[in-house]
């Protein structure tokens, strides 16, 4: 029996496990990159864990989320990570130079080989063949020190892409249809591998977009081939040595498959408030549109912004709309603006932002109240664009820069034919804004520059005998790491501040958390399905650690919060009967008796409602490695006692 492309990628860096669907397997990890809103945090482990120099084949340190500076903090944060680049052996993109995974994808990406990254688009680089995963900060500053990254073996999927985009169609819509058909928890336990005769009608920054959005499946990741059309773009990057072809055998057997006819897909928009209610632009129909943004890691290419430009040139942005557009990297930056794009879009109208993730990640732009607000995004979730009651649809750049002049939805397929553009045969190299480390002799002496903000690792402590606390909160299904520890501009400059950042903790959900956590000390949170779906922030789990929580009861986790619980060693636990969900309410007494004992010897974790009296049974499912981690309080305190 053949293998998938992941399937043999796993096989040719597997360390340990089986590769049989449900079983852990740990992997080598070539490469890791960080962004400067995970990147703190990760480095602070790194240096906690002790490897003087990076064991990985090149780890970059990428700085893109916080670029605002309205206070020292960010600044201070982004002079942290350089300094600790240039002591142990990274690569640093300094701010400026672009979003991580684009720029990653143009400079450092290399087929066949895995990455992981601690954001949860990381699988972007599975548009060159990469199998890359997004991750907690924890895990990258293991793999950083050499160790394995663990998964739980996937199940695989293909989707089949037949025919051809018709013009006006883009790689969005593609990624928007399946999520349309899978939904948020379609891709949970999964790697998405896209393969028929369509792939090769698609680029590489096309392929990425689609790999990229993956992370709204709930998919551990998805990968294309490594084709001829990877070729060229490892070509045009000048990096043609680094290209090796990645197929999927021809007798590859799939748990799953989807069909996906390109020349029939429309033009799609996912409607507020999830990445997966999409419909067709036409259904929804010509709704008011206040707000256009163009970027971030999903749609940012010099082929996306050379579209957009395209559309805008000699036109003028509706006046009730504001349009923004940050292109991707500063390699797509300087070549739209030496081959006069640029000049169209700001002819347009538009605003131009410097090349970092900016409005997607609520630094800045925020729409207005009861906004419409369309984004070339892969996040819509309520509240994320930093206007509680804004609307937020994700569409295609060619969709968002045909609304933007109409000023309503539009589809761009009544605005007449398609202007042609044309894609260089090489693309601008200049790494000038990437730093190399410096070499491991004049390391030792370098000085690691830390603000004043920059606080250290929350306090852990080993897994508990008895665990007895209150339920501080219950919530719903779907419930994301941006409900749980919000971003923005005022709060992501508090990422390397654990107690700073940990006081809005959950504050969308309910303002009072925090205090209520402080008064009782410890506490238990219960959840519906897919809770933490969304973004690889480990602030989600060590916000609610340094509250005192120790347990998290659900129907179901996200697959990167779920670990990142267990690195904090804070116990995500299921519910054996979804239906006990209602057996347990907000501010009931539980215990969780005999915890340690029960986790230690697998056995099955009971809950008791002392309010109640009832017993209700959950599901721990912990492989041998979570369990030693848990029971010693976390994966650092786990990685001190291995260490080798
Ligand atoms: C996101 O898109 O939500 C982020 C911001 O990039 C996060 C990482 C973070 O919270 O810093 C992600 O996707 O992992
Ligand atoms: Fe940045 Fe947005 Fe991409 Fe996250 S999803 S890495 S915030 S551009």
């Amino acid at each position: 029996m053949g293998y998938t492309i992941a399937q043999k990628l796993i096989a040719a860096h597997l360390v340990s496990g089986e590769m049989k669907p449900g079983c852990e397997v740990g992997l080598r990890i070539d490469q890791t990159l960080t962004q400067d809103a995970t990147g703190t945090m990760a480095y602070l482990e790194f240096e906690a864990i002790g490897v003087p120099r990076v064991r990985t084949e090149r780890s970059v340190a990428y700085i893109d989320h916080n670029t605002l500076q309205t206070g020292f903090e960010n600044a201070d944060d982004h002079l942290y990570i350089q300094t600790v680049c240039k002591k142990h052996g990274l690569y640093f993109s300094r701010p400026g130079n672009g979003i991580c995974h684009q720029v990653h994808l143009e400079r450092f990406g290399i087929p066949g080989k895995t990455l992981i990254g601690s954001d949860s688009h990381t699988p972007t680089g599975g548009g060159i063949g990469m199998l890359a995963f997004g991750a907690g900060g924890l895990d990258v500053a293991v793999a950083m020190g050499g160790g394995p990254y663990y998964i739980t073996m996937p199940r695989m999927v293909l989707v089949r892409l037949n025919g051809r985009l018709q013009p006006w169609v883009a790689a969005k819509d593609v990624i928007l249809e399946v999520l349309r058909r899978l939904s948020v928890k379609g891709g949970v336990g999964k790697i998405i591998e896209y393969g028929g005769e369509g792939v090769k009608t698609l680029s590489v920054p096309e392929r990425a977009t689609i790999t990229n959005m993956g992370a709204e499946l709930g998919a551990s990741t998805s990968v294309f081939p490594a084709d001829e059309v990877t070729r060229a773009f490892m070509k045009a990057q000048g990096r043609e040595a680094d290209f090796t072809p990645v197929f999927a055998d021809e007798d590859a057997v799939y748990d799953e498959v989807v069909e996906i006819d390109l020349t029939a897909l429309q033009p799609l928009a996912a409607c507020p408030h999830s990445p997966d209610a999409v419909r067709t632009v036409r259904d929804i129909g010509p709704i008011a549109v206040q707000q256009v943004c163009i970027g971030s890691c999903t749609n940012s290419s010099l082929q996306d912004m050379l579209k957009v430009a395209a559309v805008l040139k000699g036109k003028t942005v509706c006046p009730t709309v504001s349009l923004s557009i940050a292109p991707g990297s500063k390699q797509v930056y300087t070549m739209l603006a030496q081959n006069g794009a640029l000049a169209d879009l700001i002819a347009a109208g538009a605003r131009i932002l410097e090349c970092a993730c900016g409005p997607c990640i609520g630094m800045g732009q925020s729409p207005c109240s009861q906004g419409v607000s369309l984004r070339t995004f892969n996040r819509n979730f309520e509240g994320r664009s930093g206007t509680a009651d804004a609307q937020v649809y994700l569409v295609s750049p060619e969709t968002a820069a045909a609304s933007a002049l109409t000023g309503v939805l539009t589809d761009p397929r009544t605005l007449g034919p398609m202007p042609a553009i044309s894609l260089p045969e090489r693309f601008l190299i200049n790494d000038n804004m990437i730093e190399p480390p410096a070499p491991a002799d004049e390391a030792e002496q370098l000085q690691v520059r830390r603000g004043p903000n920059i606080k250290p690792f929350p306090q852990t402590e080993p897994l508990r005998q008895t665990i007895r606390a209150k339920v501080l909160l219950k919530v719903g299904d779907n419930i994301t790491t941006d409900h749980i520890m919000p971003a923005g501009a005022k709060i992501l400059p508090l990422r390397s501040n654990i107690p700073a950042i940990s006081q809005h903790c959950f504050t969308r959900c309910d303002p009072d958390f925090p205090a209520r956590c402080r008064a009782e000390g410890s506490g238990i949170v219960v959840g519906g399905a897919n809770y933490g779906q969304g973004s690889s922030r480990e602030h989600a789990a060590l916000a609610p650690l340094y509250l005192g929580i120790r347990a998290v009861i659900a129907k179901s986790f996200a697959r990167i919060h779920a670990a990142n619980l267990i690195n904090a060693g804070i116990l995500p636990l299921t519910f054996a009967n979804e239906a006990d969900y209602d057996a347990v309410a907000f501010g009931d007494e539980l215990e969780l008796p005999d915890v340690r004992r029960r986790v230690a010897n697998g056995e099955p974790v009971v809950l008791l409602n002392r309010t109640t009296g009832k017993e209700i049974p959950l599901v721990s499912g912990y492989t041998k490695r979570q369990t030693e981690m848990l029971l010693a309080g976390g994966l650092l305190d786990y990685t001190r006692e291995h260490r080798t």
